[in-house]
Formats: structure tokens, C-alpha cells, sequence
């Protein structure tokens, strides 16, 4: 007889003891999966709609249309929210940087806008989101310089992440506060985190965790790569949350376009990855109290459209019709046999 979803066990529920599980989401997605997402996830995410160009796309013109509706729609199926983000060098609406003739603002501006900003929008939702990142992808990993290139540095300086954690605490004192990033497995990397977050702490910083993107693949990074990470993130003795878990079926470099439907032997090895990587991150689960998929099901997914555009891609547990994958089935295995 086919499974149909409602028989097999909920995601979140087989996690209950460890951590939360959560799918970045969409206004969308919400009207078109609602019960779906609401039977598996006990967290969300809003993919976009609470970025900064799509909260504040022009100075003082909030539009809270969509997050307030993801907040509703939480808050009627008791699922917590991560919000998702108040300062990066992407999805920003470029007044923000620029003078009344189009040039580059100061210092001062830019700080009087970012704590307007992360007031608004974090005073808005006040007790009601239970993490926010609040700085994504401030460190350069291509070259060896320490913080990426940025408006935020170069206007403001190396203190800008103090002062966006500090106006993130004053907005909603309860909310746990993240520096977010991707490649966070990378040895070179991790240690820059690691620095960023430590000299953060020691400024006494209110900063409660790190959360590690995920953006992974069925190839990589290793199964030691990823404890080398925790471990180091845990040694601070904050909490980690995985952010934006995907497992892309290509390698990075991959640009093939060609197919039309996962291999047989794609799905083996990603069936064999996510059973190690919870594994492991049950090993972690003093540290990690939530892990978020960058996505519902295979039906829709970033990756779709990177970092080749127009390309399919399979990252997730469930597949394109919302049938649990092989992937799912030993995540069950797994924590029935923890139990
Ligand atoms: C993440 N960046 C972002 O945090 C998330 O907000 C977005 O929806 C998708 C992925 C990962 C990333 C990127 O966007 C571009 C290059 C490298 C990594």
C-alpha cells in the first residue's frame, strides 16, 4: 500500500528531544503547503520576506505585510520563528549607504539607519521570534583579509557588528541573537568565526550563538570537517543552529544541466549523508537546538537557480510530490533506534 504522509512519523516530532526542525518558507508556500509544513516543521523561516530590501525597500517605508502573516500563521500552529536577517551586504536597499546627493553617507547615518531598522523590525515581533540572525556573512573567504569587504565596514568600521547585536538585545531582550554564515566548515574559515565571535564576547556582546548556513552537498564537506566545526563553535560556549540545511546532489563546481530527475546513485549517497550528518548532530545536541532546511520539499528549492540558474536540484527529505525520500526513512530509523 502507498504511505501516504499523514501515516509516517513528523519530522519534528522525531526530534522532540534534541532540537527543533524548521523549513525556510514564503508567504507563498505558506497559502499553497500550510498543513504540510505544520505537520513537519516546528520552526520556520521566512526565505526573503524579512530581508532587509523587502522590509524596508525605501528609507521609513516598512512593509510588514508578509512577515506579519508568517507570524500569524506560526503562531495559529505553535511554530517558532527564526527571523532572518537585519544586516548583510545582499538584499539591501543601497539608500542605506547613500547621502542625500547619492554619495556615500557617514558613519553616524548609517548607524542612525541600522538602529532604526533593527528597531522597527525587531521591536515589531518582540517575544515573538525566538532567534534572529542578526549579521549574515561578515567574513571574507577568498582572500585571507578577516571581514569581507563591505558598505557596513568600510561606512561604520569593524564595530559595526558589536552595535548591531547590542541594538538587537536593547529591541527584544529575550530573543537569542546569531552571527550567520556558510562555508562554515571551511578550516580557514571557522577560525575567522571563531575569532569574530570570541573578540565579540569578550566585548561583551550580546550574542548567543552561530549559526552554520548548511549549504552542503552529497559530496562534502566530511563528516569530520563538520565536528572539527562544532566542536570549535561549541568551545565558546554558546549555541549553535544549523540555519539553512540543503544537501545539493552536485558537487559545487558541477555544471551539468541535463537532468531531468536525481540518480539512483544521488540519492544513495544522500540518503547515507543525512543519516551521518544527524547522527552527528545528535552527538551535539547539548549545543544545537535547532536545525532549519533551506526549503519544504524538492519542489522548490534556491538551488533551483544556484549557483547554475535554471538547473534542478533534490536537497531535501521529501521529494517533489511531497513523498518522504529514502532520506527520511533513515532519519526515522535513526532516532526510533535512539529512543
Ligand atoms: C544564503 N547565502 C543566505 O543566507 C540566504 O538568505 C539565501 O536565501 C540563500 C543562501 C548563501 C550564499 C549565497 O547566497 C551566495 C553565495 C554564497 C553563499
Amino acid at each position: 500500500m502507498k504511505q501516504t504522509s499523514s501515516e509516517i512519523p513528523a519530522l519534528h516530532e522525531m526530534f522532540r528531544e534534541a532540537f527543533k526542525i524548521g523549513a525556510a518558507v514564503s508567504t507563498g508556500i505558506i497559502a499553497a503547503q500550510g498543513p504540510f509544513i505544520a505537520r513537519h516543521y516546528n520552526s520556520i523561516t521566512a526565505e526573503n520576506e524579512m530581508k532587509p530590501a523587502l522590509v524596508q525597500p525605501q528609507e521609513g517605508e516598512f512593509t510588514f505585510e508578509a512577515a506579519d502573516s508568517i507570524f500569524e500563521y506560526a503562531e495559529a500552529h505553535g511554530i517558532g520563528v527564526r527571523g532572518h536577517t537585519l544586516l548583510w551586504h545582499n538584499q539591501t536597499g543601497d539608500w542605506m549607504f547613500r547621502d542625500t546627493e547619492g554619495g556615500t553617507c557617514s558613519r553616524e547615518q548609517l548607524l542612525a539607519r541600522l538602529q532604526t531598522h533593527i528597531n522597527t523590525v525587531v521591536g515589531r515581533y518582540r517575544g515573538r521570534a525566538y532567534a534572529w540572525d542578526v549579521v549574515n556573512e561578515a567574513i571574507e573567504d577568498k582572500t585571507d583579509q578577516y571581514l569581507r569587504d563591505t558598505q557596513w565596514l568600510e561606512i561604520i568600521g569593524e564595530d559595526y557588528l558589536r552595535q548591531a547585536f547590542e541594538m538587537a538585545h536593547q529591541a527584544d531582550p529575550d530573543a537569542l541573537l546569531f552571527y550567520n554564515d556558510y562555508n562554515e566548515t571551511d578550516p580557514v574559515k571557522s577560525v575567522k568565526i571563531h575569532k569574530l565571535v570570541r573578540s565579540l564576547l569578550d566585548q561583551n556582546t550580546p550574542i548567543h550563538g552561530i549559526g552554520m548556513q548548511g549549504h552542503w552537498n552529497i559530496y562534502g564537506p566530511s563528516i569530520e570537517e563538520i565536528r572539527n566545526a562544532l566542536k570549535l563553535y561549541a568551545s565558546l560556549g554558546l549555541k549553535i543552529h544549523i540555519t539553512e540545511l540543503d544537501l545539493s546532489v552536485f558537487r559545487h563546481d558541477d555544471k551539468r544541466t541535463d537532468l531531468k530527475a536525481p540518480t539512483a546513485e544521488m540519492l544513495k549517497l544522500q540518503e547515507e549523508r543525512y543519516a551521518e550528518i544527524f547522527a552527528l548532530l545528535l552527538e551535539f545536541k547539548d549545543s544545537i537546538d535547532s536545525v532549519t532546511f533551506w526549503g519544504v520539499a524538492d519542489d522548490y528549492t534556491w538551488l533551483d537557480g544556484f549557483p547554475v540558474r535554471g538547473r534542478k536540484n533534490w536537497p531535501f527529505l521529501f521529494d517533489e510530490q511531497k513523498q518522504p525520500k529514502a532520506s527520511f526513512a533513515r532519519l526515522a530509523d535513526l532516532t526510533a533506534s535512539q529512543s
